[in-house]
């Protein structure tokens, strides 16, 4: 029936010049980042007490993971129902600190041995973050940029540390670790000097990115945002800021998608970066009003970041999620993110960019439009279900059972 389906579909879509099964093999080598804090709305494992930075989780739907262990088998229910190969997105509060509290700036690549294993026995890769918020020392909101030299210290210092660690991890599952550096450094208050701050995280940054890893093992992303809750009036790390940056210093750009003025494009941004860059890095987020990190959603702002991904090529855009739901159950608003990020991927390969660009170029903008629109209707469910049942995972809302009895067996326990 599915496979039925399927073949009638490939037909349908061949007429508009697309080959389903290269789009299948081109989706099949797309890793997406699944972002571990998701299942315990960015705790982590440090006792670090409340979530500070700027950002805010908001509900209390019952069953969140409260150690590694049931973070770790949250997170293997949602990856056996997301069709293909991904990586794990990390934190460095999710270190495993065996007893002792390890301080941030002196964490090291053993504290995440537990994580390679369960990387490696699952053939997932992992990325890392440096964790700057939810601390004392960034009690006041101010990390890198610091006016006093010791908490900067502390850190850079704990950048350093992540990096070591991400190369190690690197080198351990054999695929690159992106390490991606987001601070929450801000005014509530318009500032008196815009520019000291920035030219102290301009120097913290070029201390952490001094030290030399192989870039087949380690590359780096700075994460730009217009603001945060608390951090209206001014934002150290600015998308200018981190643009010029990473251009002189051969860094990656992060563009989390919740993180500029909500009528910006990030779809409109990466071929643009693209053209001065090999490589760009994402946070997909949805964001609703503002930065709220609402679960992705099969939306328009989603497709069209899809559709520059696929056309720029796949393997130029390191894709992570990044939002933190905890109204809903936490293991379905990994599946539904994550297979929404997919199914996008899927409508941007099932799309005939060739004939759109051609109506583009020739400037026949009635036709660009109306085939564009067309295209939207065509039966990608039927490529989508073919996908799943040949990845071994439940088809349409059929992982949502499989969710809602983890949640009566497994989530429901955790009181
Ligand atoms: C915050 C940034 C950042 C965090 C995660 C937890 O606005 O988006 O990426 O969400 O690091
Ligand atoms: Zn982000």
């Amino acid at each position: 029936m599915i496979q039925e389906r399927y073949l009638q579909a490939k037909e349908i879509y061949k007429n508009i010049g697309i080959d389903t099964d290269a789009a299948l093999k081109t989706l099949d080598g797309i890793s997406i980042s699944m972002h571990c804090w998701q299942g315990d709305d960015v705790g982590g494992f440090e006792n670090a007490g409340a979530l500070t930075g700027g950002i805010q989780t908001t509900g209390n739907y019952p069953g969140k993971a409260r150690n590694p262990e049931e973070l770790m088998a949250d997170i293997d229910r949602a990856l056996s129902l997301i069709p293909g190969k991904h990586r794990l997105n990390l934190h460095a509060i999710y270190a495993f600190y065996d007893g002792e509290i390890v301080e941030r700036d002196r964490l090291e690549p053993k504290h995440f041995d537990k994580w390679i294993e369960f990387a490696k026995t699952r053939g997932l890769g992992i990325d890392v973050n440096p964790t700057l918020f939810s601390h004392p020392l960034a009690a006041d909101g101010l990390t890198l940029s610091h006016p006093d030299e010791k908490i900067r210290r502390f850190w850079i210092d704990h950048c350093k540390a992540m990096r070591k660690i991400g190369a190690y991890i690197g080198e351990q599952l054999g695929t690159t670790c992106l390490n991606n550096i987001w601070i929450p450094d801000g005014y509530k208050e318009t500032p008196a000097d815009r520019s000291g701050p920035r030219a102290r995280l301009k120097d913290a940054l070029d201390e952490i990115l001094s030290v030399p890893y192989e870039k087949k093992y380690l590359v780096d992303s700075v994460e730009s945002k217009v603001f945060g809750i608390g951090v209206e009036s001014y934002t150290v790390g600015s998308h200018e800021f981190y643009m010029n940056y990473a251009a002189k210093n051969n860094v990656l750009c992060l563009l989390d998608n919740g993180h500029f003025h909500p009528t910006e494009n990030v779809a409109d941004k990466i071929p643009s970066m693209l053209l001065f860059a090999d490589k760009v890095a994402l946070h997909v987020t949805r964001g609703v009003r503002w930065d709220s990190d609402h679960v992705t959603s099969y939306n328009d702002e989603l497709r069209e970041i899809a559709k520059e991904i696929v056309l720029a090529d796949p393997s130029r855009v390191l894709i992570g999620l990044d939002y933190f739901d905890a109204s809903i159950n936490r293991v379905a608003a990994w599946v539904q993110g994550m297979r929404n990020m997919q199914k996008a991927l899927l409508a941007a390969l099932l799309t005939p960019h060739d004939q759109l660009k051609a109506a583009q170029d020739a400037g026949d903008f009635t036709a660009m439009f109306v085939r564009a629109e067309e295209a939207k209707t065509y039966p990608m469910g039927d490529v989508w279900d073919y996908f799943c049942e040949t990845h071994n995972v439940p088809l349409r809302e059929a992982w949502f059972d499989e969710v809602r009895a983890y949640e009566k067996d497994v989530l429901a326990e955790r009181k």
